[in-house]
């Protein structure tokens, strides 16, 4: 059965009469490009089984009439809510399908004013869907992990002493672009030295020093769909601590990757990383769950944390990124990116996981 297909038959069994998927500046990109096709930053998709619109406005006729097999409503003045009261009026529903997290208050109450029904949520549909991956989208994932990838190796060649973290991000970034990305998944983090037990620091103008650890957190975006890779590297010599702290992140995740798949649930897959690391004495030192699902967002369903009583969806591509941060120290992370399956977990990263010393 294709997407669309599967689609309709989860809202019809929520009771669903027709589906509106608001997007505007990009308030639902991800959830309008996997049902549509389309990439614009305004839209709104009313549809069911029957029909399919798209209403857009004039920057994006053209756009949506090559992307999207929908139907196109021009939107050209007057009040959007109107418009979309008109389209969605055509399929006399009595319930309307609305992503609830998508939505602010303020439009909700401008949809609900305008039209008469009753409103299901159909988040819980998206995020179930789109956790497991069909083959194309597992091979948009792989491209952009390899670009991902292949930019890491040729930035670490030319870090020097005294070149700051922000030069390194911009330069790391124009490769990922140079290499084919059509964009990052977020701002390439690159921190050093004690700024290392920041789990999502920032980069900033601080030089590069011998005798430290450096963090890059990076993702190149293909085609929509993201990579999400970690690596702490050391620049010189690195001390005795800093090595067992290395190990035991590097042993916590090897147990997760040789231990998990789609019979585990997500929180048993965190506790194979996570009681090796309470076991070494780290536990309190890592505070993030192990890993999230990762495809058209960085961050998406299924969640390996310590709280997710699901079993991990089999085709779900998620992270698996253990991590030890020491305030006024440093802090180290690994973090693969891996393709569940029935009995394992596959790595779709290719990178060494072993300390990289430079
Ligand atoms: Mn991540």
């Amino acid at each position: 059965m294709n997407r669309l297909d599967r689609f309709f038959e989860k809202i019809e069994q929520i009771g669903v009469d027709v589906a509106l998927v608001y997007n505007v500046e990009y308030t639902s990109k991800p959830s309008t490009y996997y049902l549509s096709g389309f990439t614009g930053s305004f839209s709104i998709l009313v549809l069911n089984r029957d029909k399919q619109f798209i209403i857009t406005d004039s920057r994006y006729f053209e756009q949506a009439k090559q992307q999207t097999k929908f139907q196109l409503i021009e939107y050209r003045n007057g009040d959007l809510f109107e418009n979309i009261k008109t389209v969605v009026e055509e399929f006399k529903p009595k319930t309307i399908g609305l992503e609830f997290q998508r939505v602010s208050h303020n439009v909700f109450l401008k949809i609900s004013e305008k039209i008469k029904a009753n409103f299901i949520p159909i988040d819980s549909v998206m995020e179930s869907m789109r956790s497991v991956k069909e083959p194309q989208e597992i091979e948009n994932i792989r491209k952009a992990i390899s670009i991902s990838e292949k930019a890491f190796l040729k930035t670490i060649e030319s870090i020097k002493e005294n070149v700051t973290e922000k030069e390194i991000a911009a330069e790391f970034e124009y490769n990922m672009k140079k290499f084919g990305a059509d964009g990052t998944a977020f701002e390439t983090i690159v921190i050093s030295g004690p700024r290392t037990s920041l789990p999502h620091g920032r980069p900033s103008h601080k030089k590069i020093l011998p005798g430290e650890p450096i963090t890059f957190d990076f993702g190149a975006v293909v085609n929509g769909y993201c990579a999400d890779i970690t690596r702490t590297i050391f620049f010189g010599k690195p001390d005795d601590e800093f090595k067992k702290i290395y190990q035991t992140v590097y042993e916590a995740q090897t147990l997760a990757l040789n231990g998990g798949s789609a019979r585990m649930k997500g929180k048993s897959v965190d506790a194979l990383a996570r009681n090796h690391i309470i076991q070494k004495g780290y536990g309190q030192y890592f505070g993030h769950g192990l890993g999230h699902g990762i495809g058209l967002e960085v961050h998406e369903s299924p969640r390996v944390n310590s709280t997710n009583e699901e079993l991990l969806p089999e085709s779900a591509v998620v992270t698996i990124e253990p991590g030890i941060y020491i305030e006024g120290k440093y802090g180290v992370r690994i973090e693969e990116d891996v393709l569940v399956k029935r009995d394992s977990l596959e790595k779709l990263t290719n990178l060494s996981r072993e300390l990289m010393v430079i």
